[in-house]
């Protein structure tokens, strides 16, 4: 029988193997012990069953670790079904988190992961010996079309690999949707007919969930390099449903925009590698932006590293680009190269577009702190050959590791 197993950290459970059966039963076919024994045979392949119960010792409190096997035959294949099933009520009963979802091959087997992965974006570009640099758009509400072509140009003439909007530039009469798309694109165009880079341009997108399929299909039309995408604000389902449109068919990037709220918990919630890592790859997502263990808004180093772990081990799905973010700035590379590999994206705003010389002096820092890395060598012996990257280690500081 095919089934999918729920791993789940109980806090403060004085009887989990009690609490096991309940989930297992309440969840799947309810009270069914008193009913005749014709309806218990029926009801039988529907009932959940407890895999495991394993404590774990903490000085503070009594934790345990369940395992629960749920009838894949529940439910239909999606996640609303599924995630209603796993952790529906569940996510309301007292200190439970869900750690991890596994899906057997068939159940799997439902989803698309992603359209591209690392490899297509790879491709793309043409680059494929580093970790990609992302920076992101600043400082853009209010202002026009004008100023987000320009702030975008230096980006590029910095040698970014992809820029992204800003996740909370919405919807606005000053840079429209359709507009950005048109003029981002002539810009990136003619800086790489001017230097021969080639800067992908991820654009925002928002607005209600019926208006979307029409605007991502309108953004694929204008000749939109990526779609951005606030996920958790809408739902992992809908991400899906991008991308398994043929006439969208564009890289998605998912930003973790109020996923805190769902995984930062120790007791409640989801893990952070199940929902920024194994589920978004799943649905589709070819780029997971989480906040990096090192900058401004930082995650604990486990989970940024399980994070990365879920978007790229070895599965039927293509892999997820791991984009470790917040706070970064060009004297983090190294830890970042060190923790996350060259199958990573750098992402930076304020790490780039603070520069002393602007973004385009920032951008040139990273590259520079990224080739010293990757040459063996310290982020200061760079600094004597590069003046960019000199300047924003003075401004910024360094944390030296050679890989
Ligand atoms: C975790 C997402 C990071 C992000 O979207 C963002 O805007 C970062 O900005 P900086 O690099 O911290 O300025």
């Amino acid at each position: 029988m095919s089934e999918l197993i729920a791993t789940y950290l109980l806090h403060d459970e004085k009887n989990p193997e009690k609490k096991a059966e309940e989930i297992a039963l309440g969840l799947t076919v309810g009270s069914w012990t008193n009913l005749p024994e014709l309806e218990q045979s029926q009801l039988r392949k529907h009932k959940g069953r407890v895999v495991s119960i394993e404590g774990l010792t903490s000085e503070k409190e009594d934790q345990s670790l369940i395992r629960i096997a749920y009838p894949t035959l529940n439910f239909s294949n999606d996640l609303p079904a599924i995630l209603t099933t796993v952790f529906g009520k569940l996510s309301l009963d007292g200190k439970i988190k869900l750690l991890d979802l596994q899906f057997d091959d068939v159940l799997k087997s439902q989803f698309p992961g992603p359209k591209y992965g690392m490899d297509g974006l790879r491709e793309k570009l043409n680059v494929y010996n580093r970790p990609l640099l992302m920076s992101i758009f600043k400082g853009v509400l209010g202002k026009d079309i004008t100023f987000l072509a320009q702030q975008l140009k230096q980006q590029a003439l910095g040698g970014v690999d992809f820029v992204k909007d800003d996740e909370i530039l919405f919807e606005n009469e000053l840079t429209p949707f359709e507009k950005r798309i048109v003029a981002g694109k002539q810009v990136l165009q003619e800086v790489q007919e001017q230097t021969g880079h080639r800067t992908l341009y991820a654009v925002n997108l928002t607005g209600r969930t019926s208006q979307l399929r029409d605007k991502a299909r309108k953004a694929a039309e204008l000749g939109a390099d990526l779609l951005l995408f606030n996920v958790f604000s809408y739902g992992l389902d809908i991400l899906q449903e991008l991308r398994e449109d043929e006439e969208i068919a564009l890289p998605l990037m998912a930003h973790p925009a109020v996923s805190g709220a769902f995984t930062s918990s120790l007791e409640y919630g989801f893990s952070h590698s199940l929902l920024l890592g194994k589920l978004l790859r799943y649905v589709g997502a070819d780029l997971s932006l989480f906040p990096s263990p090192y900058g401004t808004v930082a995650l604990d180093k486990p989970s940024a590293l399980a994070i990365a772990g879920a978007l790229t081990k070895e599965d039927i799905f293509k892999k997820s680009f791991p984009v470790p973010s917040a706070g970064i700035h060009p004297g983090l590379v190294p830890l970042l190269i060190r923790d996350f590999g060259i199958d990573s994206v750098i992402n930076a705003g304020g790490g780039i577009h603070g520069h002393p010389e602007g973004a385009r002096g920032g951008g040139r820092a990273f590259r520079q702190a990224i080739e010293t890395n990757l040459q063996g060598k310290m982020l200061v012996e760079g600094a004597e050959q590069f003046p960019e990257l000199k300047k924003a280690l003075q401004l910024w500081g360094n944390a030296e590791v050679i890989v």
